[in-house]
């Protein structure tokens, strides 16, 4: 069997990252005691998210499948105020992430959004990274991402996806949430 191509380039490569703060206030005052922020997400890229994989043997359509994207969060949690919390793990500033949700926004699509539980502690003072599944394999058994699979369609579509996280301070209770969006690319990229 002839072995075809079906790569695309990874165009619109940047990320577009909005880094939205969450901020916690102390429950006996009102001063803010960390500043809990993404450090990245995915590393800063754009999301590769290819619709179809001919898997570890490129002439066997036996272990051929759908890819689900899963990506690399990290999140920094910084003190406000290094002399209230000088070490990590001393009380006050730790702060753990515990759910998440991915909208997407794609031309002529209609995905349901979908999300999680999730579990990352982060510190006060350091930062932790954690993964999560990005863009769900079902998304491209259904159009106009399965007409994708081998260059059909129109061959690559660019949306947006939309991540929105929730934690709260471990000692607290205090909650916030923290707001980002990456540009994804759908496509049967090259599987070799
Ligand atoms: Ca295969
Ligand atoms: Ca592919």
């Amino acid at each position: 069997m002839a072995r075809k191509h079906w790569g695309k380039t990874a165009g619109i490569g940047i990320a577009l990252s909005l880094l939205v703060t969450g901020l916690l206030g102390c429950s006996d005052d009102d001063r803010l005691r960390s500043n809990v922020a993404l450090e990245s997400i995915n590393g800063g890229e754009a999301i590769q998210s290819d619709v179809f994989s001919l898997g570890k043997d490129i002439e066997d359509p036996r272990d051929d499948f759908v890819p689900e994207d899963e990506i690399s969060v990290v999140f920094r949690n910084t003190p406000l105020d290094p002399a209230l919390t000088p070490e990590p793990n001393m009380p006050f500033g730790d702060v753990v992430i515990t759910k998440y949700l991915v909208q997407f926004d794609v031309p002529d699509a209609d995905l349901a959004s979908f999300g999680g539980g999730m579990y990352v502690k982060i510190p006060s003072g350091e930062t932790a990274e954690s993964f999560v599944t990005a863009v769900p394999a079902l998304y491209k058994m259904q159009p106009p991402l399965v007409q994708l699979i081998q260059g059909g369609g129109v061959g690559e579509i660019t949306g947006m996806a939309y991540f929105t996280f929730w934690g709260h301070e471990v000692q607290t209770g205090d909650e916030f949430t923290i707001k980002t969006s990456l540009v994804c690319n759908f496509a049967d990229f090259s599987d070799e």
